[in-house]
């Protein structure tokens, strides 16, 4: 898919910071020309993460609002773009119309290019996906997951705050907070006011994230707001996460493409929804007279076990015989147990979950047994297989 260097018209970008300015109030911005929405032009928003789960759902949403939607996509060797090209739309064959999602190469940790996007896009609302989303990936690779989980957020924050002060407009900001932030719970369930005890490199840089938003919304008036999302899934979630690992191992051992699923920790309980849902409470917060930090959740949670349990018996299977234990996936510290109280959601937003964790595995078994029948077709008539990587 092709990805756009900005919509036309950009204006140049310049940023001047004062030189041999005192520490305190050293920060002089030049104005300068910013796009200028008219009465009839549609309302833009810039998604980092965009060909993400959420992402995806979120562009999806947005497009259908008549929004211009603007996405932040990280160049890659093989093409990345599967779960948003359904949105995307040929400027060869388009009519006269404008696009309705605009992709521009870059990285949130690259603080320059986040300035010169928000700049030009003129965004009314940002929401900040970007991360390196996996708990176990981070213990590897701590510091690449705090560049880009906290100091991504912080910088795109500063881009946010100087295109207001240039431009004089206003800018709603949504912050992709996590559950995971609660670590070793304090109490159950747990609600906006429940402190923060992380267990895992990347919870620790979500916290710093969630608190650099709460701190401009305060200190610069930004209207920012938290989504403290609980665990969301979808037949679009990364492969690696257990939910998408099981139903995807469901769909292949059913059809003789897999003897085994190696797991780790059973016993750990999540509260699961489906992410569609939950990409309409980002959008609901940004809709608000200001920003606030909520809770998305279901309020239910189940163990892993269980999961499994009820994805395998949806094509009657019996998920234990089945099942291994791998000490590969098992964490360093380990959050147990998570279930939300999303009732403040519910009041302020009008917000509640629509698919039940039946439904969910439903649709995520139907999805990995449709994916395992086309991969048996294709050997049973002697093709190799590639997967969506491309291998
Ligand atoms: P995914 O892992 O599916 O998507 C993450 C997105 O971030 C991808 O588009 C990825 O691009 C992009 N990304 C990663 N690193 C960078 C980078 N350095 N620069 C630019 N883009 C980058 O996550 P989800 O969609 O599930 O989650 C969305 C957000 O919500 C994340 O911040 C996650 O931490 C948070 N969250 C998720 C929850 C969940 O249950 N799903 C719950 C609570 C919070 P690429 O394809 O190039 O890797
Ligand atoms: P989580 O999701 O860590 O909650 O983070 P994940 O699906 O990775 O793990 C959930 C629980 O399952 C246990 N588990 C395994 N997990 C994985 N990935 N693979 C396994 O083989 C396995 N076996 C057992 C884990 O130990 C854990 O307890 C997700 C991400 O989307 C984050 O970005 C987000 O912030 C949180 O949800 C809320």
């Amino acid at each position: 898919m092709p990805v756009s260097g900005g919509p036309e018209g950009t204006p140049q970008i310049g940023v001047g910071k004062a030189d041999n300015s005192p520490g305190e109030a050293a920060r002089t911005l030049i104005p300068m020309a910013t796009p200028t929405p008219s009465p009839t032009s549609p309302r833009r928003a810039l998604i980092t993460g965009i060909n993400g789960q959420d992402g995806s759902y979120l562009a999806e949403f947005l497009v259908g609002k008549g929004y211009q939607v603007h996405g932040l996509i990280r160049r890659a060797s093989l093409f990345n773009t599967a779960r948003i090209d359904h949105i995307y739309q040929d400027p060869h064959l388009r009519q006269n119309n404008a696009p309705g999602m605009i992709l521009h190469h870059g990285d949130i940790t690259d603080a320059n290019i986040l300035e010169r996007l928000v700049r030009s896009i003129g965004p009314d609302e940002v929401y900040n996906l970007a991360a390196q989303s996996h708990v176990r990936v981070s213990f590897e690779i701590p510091i690449h997951t705090a560049e880009s989980v906290a100091m991504g957020a912080l910088k795109l924050l500063e881009a946010v705050r100087d295109y207001q002060q240039v431009s004089g407009r206003s800018v709603r900001y949504y912050q992709a907070s996590s559950s995971e932030m609660y670590g070793r719970v304090a109490e159950t369930p747990q609600t906006e006011s429940t402190p923060f005890r992380p267990r895992s490199p990347y919870a620790v840089a979500k916290v710093m994230a969630h608190h650099a938003t709460a701190n401009y919304r305060e200190a610069y008036g930004l209207h920012a707001s938290c989504g403290i999302l609980f665990n969301h899934e979808s037949p679009r979630r990364g492969e690696t996460f257990v939910t998408r690992k099981i139903t995807r191992a469901v769909g292949r051992i059913k059809l003789g493409l897999q003897g085994a699923l190696f797991l780790g920790n059973l016993d750990a309980q999540r509260d699961w929804g489906f992410a569609g849902d939950y990409v309409e409470a980002m959008w609901a917060m940004l809709q608000q007279p200001a920003g606030d930090d909520y809770v998305i959740a279901t309020g239910r949670s189940m163990s892993v076990r269980e999961f499994a349990d009820r994805a395998f018996a949806q094509v009657g299977l019996v998920a234990k015989d089945f099942i291994r234990f791998d000490q590969r996936y098992v964490r360093p510290s380990e959050v147990e147990t998570l279930c939300g109280d999303a009732s403040k959601a519910g009041r302020a937003l009008g917000w509640e979950p629509t698919t039940g964790i039946e439904e969910l595995i439903g649709m995520m078994v139907e999805g990995d047994l449709e994916l395992a029948a086309q991969e048996k077709t294709l050997r049973d008539a002697g093709h190799g297989v590639r997967t969506e990587r491309g291998r």
